[in-house]
């Protein structure tokens, strides 16, 4: 066996139950207190602060020009100049984590001879990007967009990449307009606004001209688009791949990752708001859960049809702007997602990761889906733009499994490969390396049959049933979050033959919905339907289909507010009970730093922020102890009282006990006070997200928790 590969085989060995993990150290370095500088040739630097200069040596000493010579000072300057690459073309804002997937049995072993799908034994690390679509690397997370859900998988067969996203289907049919699509969403071209949001003429304009874009539109726009967190959204591969198995036969398949939390969404008051108030909201909430130990999950589906009844459906089953009804192909579920580690460095890692939909193991193939098949070249092709020839050969890309070929150099080429023979074959035919006799990458043997032709395939000219599915689809208080959210995005749209020809396309999914959002953007009411809405529904296109089932807390963020004279007891005993169902709590008060009990009570709590540092929508719900003091208190900040009701306005549970229930009646004055019953449940505090118990305490006081219902 040569060297080469000795150490590759050394290397993959080495590697343990986060092969990914350990594989990385390699290249991790972490500086120890009173390490050396030096500069990148590695020589130690002395003074870092001060540029070689000429100082003026007359009377008293004075600033004379500074030096180019200085080769410290100018390696500092250029490695600055050159810190940037081009950002992502699109899906530019990202937030990552490391992780494992684990299938649970063989049973995917009738459709794939893969072992990541197949073999339970195996931990295959992960390294997962979410990402938004339309801002650059600045933008705000809480934006209404898709979010990208592209999962690396180390295996020992090479790196898989499932480059998907929260949605399961996508804007067009035909790879060609992608180009269209996202210079149409884009900021527009003449003064580069707006910045994270299709809220413009451009994207309205092309979406109504491109009605395969219809059921994409309806999803964006509903609660999917604002999500509440990374944790909470489903995952799709959209695009159709194929399975292979020993016996040589060929399934097409879709990909699905299911959240252990549910799927949840933000309100777009609260998205709004969060945009400015925390912009990084997304990419933190991934980090505290992590770091919290509440470790995001998913359960890993499949829908497989075989191919020989690829022509069963009334949709084509390769054209990604339609989805594959649950009730016509159940969903398998074959294995979990775990997400368990945080990134050490954003860039070399978050930024440097290049997913392919070209990486695929042997086992798993591609199907004719013209999306795909452009996919397939496009991002190959970006990440030599983005990262050069040898991206592959970055620390958060390289395989865990041995490289071998004979592609040769490039820019920033690291890998040193000692052989006089770099082609295949060889005069020596010594092999190094031979091409794979077992395990090599086989493609299925597909009989083709056509005519060569710029067009599309019947079936993928019907646009608009599964626009009426997903919109039939959805619980009333969805439906209307939608029609809000596109008119919303239509009265920012000035041009009124765009938000007009909107109206066309949304009378062909359903009237109504066509009625109430033209009369609010002032668009031309329609009279009539444009299209009968067939009037079926299926299953998991509601996010209420995805309710955990078990009830849970689970890493909520919860507020406590507190002023001097609080009762520490009852407030502790609350807080434990939080606690210990997973919940993440947070003391606001006055001022970040100590606050003082009610006598007896305790010895005080140190704030975590004060009431203006934070603000109700960066938590899930509020929770006010009681204690006559800290209660006056509270009622004179116009700060506290705008907490309440904002979180009360955003139907988020509010928990208050004693002189606190007062409070929120008489002072804060919500609507429905009623339902604060002194003297209620001293044992549970209750959630919009189920019920947890607490058990009881000795303060005695009642927790009174009321559940703001969201009504039409
Ligand atoms: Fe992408 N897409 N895309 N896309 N996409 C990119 O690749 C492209 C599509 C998706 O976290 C780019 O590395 C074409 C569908 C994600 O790094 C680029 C077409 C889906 C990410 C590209 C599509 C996606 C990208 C830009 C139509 C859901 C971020 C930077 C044929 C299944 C991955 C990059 C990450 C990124 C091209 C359509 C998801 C330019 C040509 C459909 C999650 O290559």
């Amino acid at each position: 066996m040569s060297s080469l590969v000795e150490s590759a085989k050394k290397a993959f060995t080495s590697a343990t139950a986060t092969e990914k993990v350990a594989d990385l150290q390699r290249d991790i370095q972490t500086p120890q207190a009173r390490d050396h500088l030096t500069t990148d040739h590695g020589v130690k630097v002395s003074d870092t602060d001060n540029w070689l200069k000429v100082i003026g040596t007359g009377p008293g000493k004075y600033n004379g020009p500074m030096l180019l010579e200085d080769q410290i000072g100018r390696e500092k300057i250029h490695r600055f100049d050159h810190e940037r690459i081009p950002e992502r073309v699109v899906h530019a804002r990202g937030a990552a984590a490391h992780g494992y997937f684990k299938v649970y049995d063989d049973r995917a072993s009738k459709y794939s001879y893969a072992p990541v799908l197949t073999d339970s034994l195996r931990t295959t690390p992960v390294f997962v990007r979410f990402s938004t679509v339309q801002g650059p690397r600045g933008s705000a997370d809480t934006a209404r967009d898709v979010r990208g859900f592209a999962v690396k998988f180390y295996t020992e067969e090479g790196n898989w990449d499932i480059v998907g996203n929260d949605i399961p289907v996508f804007f067009i049919q035909d790879a060609i307009k992608f180009p269209d699509f996202v210079h149409a969403v884009k900021p527009e071209p003449q003064n580069e606004v707006p910045t994270g949001q299709s809220a413009h003429n451009n994207f309205w304009d092309f979406v109504g001209l491109q009605p395969e874009s219809a059921h994409m539109v309806m999803w964006v726009m509903s609660d999917r688009g604002i999500p509440r967190s990374f944790r909470m959204m489903q995952g799709f591969g959209v695009n159709t791949y194929t399975l292979l198995n020993d016996r040589g036969e060929r399934h097409f398949v879709k990909f699905h990752f299911i959240p252990e939390l549910g799927v949840h969404s933000l309100l777009w008051d609260e998205a709004l708001k969060i945009s400015g108030q925390d912009p990084d909201f997304h990419r933190k909430d991934l980090n505290e859960a992590i770091e919290n130990g509440a470790y995001p999950r998913w359960r890993f589906a499949i829908q497989t049809i075989p191919e020989d009844r690829e022509h069963d459906f009334d949709f084509d089953i390769l054209d990604a702007t339609k989805l594959w009804p649950e009730e016509l192909v159940p969903l398998e579920e074959i294995g979990e997602l775990v997400l368990n580690r945080v990134v050490d460095e954003f860039f070399t890692e978050t930024e440097q990761v290049a997913f392919c939909t070209s990486h695929v193991v042997p086992g798993i193939g591609f199907s004719d889906d013209p999306l795909l098949q452009g996919r397939n070249f496009s991002y190959f092709d970006t990440q030599i733009t983005r990262l050069g020839v040898n991206f592959q050969e970055l620390p958060i890309n390289r395989p865990i499994c041995p490289v071998l070929n004979h592609n040769r150099d490039g820019k920033a080429r690291h890998r040193i490969v000692k052989s006089s023979i770099n082609y295949w074959p060889n005069r020596k035919n010594i092999g190094m390396p031979v091409p794979a006799e077992k395990g090599g990458y086989i493609e299925y043997a597909q009989r083709l049959e056509g005519i060569k032709e710029r067009a599309r395939g019947d079936k993928f000219q019907e646009h608009f049933s599964h626009a009426q599915l997903f919109f039939n689809s959805l619980a009333p208080y969805e439906k209307i979050h939608l029609a809000n959210a596109i008119s919303f995005e239509l009265s920012h749209c000035e041009d009124r033959v765009v938000y007009n020809s909107y109206i066309d396309v949304l009378n062909n999914i359903d009237f109504s919905l066509a009625k109430s959002v033209a009369g609010k953007v002032g668009a031309d009411v329609p009279s009539q339907s444009g299209r009968r809405n067939h009037g079926k529904k299926g299953k998991g296109l509601s996010q209420t289909d995805f309710m955990p089932k078990e009830p849970t807390i689970l890493s909520r963020r919860i507020a406590i507010l507190v002023a001097d004279g609080f009762n520490e007891v009852e407030m502790q005993a609350v807080r434990v009970a939080l606690t210990s169902a997973k919940a993440v709590c947070y003391i606001i008060g006055p001022r970040r730093g100590h606050i003082h009990p009610s006598q007896d009570t305790g010895s005080g709590v140190s704030a975590d922020h004060h009431f203006e540092g934070q603000r109700s929508t960066l938590f899930d719900a509020i929770y006010i102890p009681s204690g006559a003091e800290h209660v006056k208190a509270l009622a004179k900040n116009g700060r506290v009282i705008h907490w309440l009701r904002e979180t009360f306005g955003h139907c988020k549970p509010i928990a208050a006990v004693g002189e606190a229930v007062d409070f929120l009646r008489d002072v804060v004055q919500l609507p429905k006070v009623d339902l604060f019953a002194p003297g209620g449940r001293n044992d549970q505090v209750v959630s919009s997200y189920g019920v947890v118990s607490t058990g009881r305490y000795s303060a005695g006081s009642s927790i009174i928790a009321d559940i703001p219902k969201f009504e039409a």
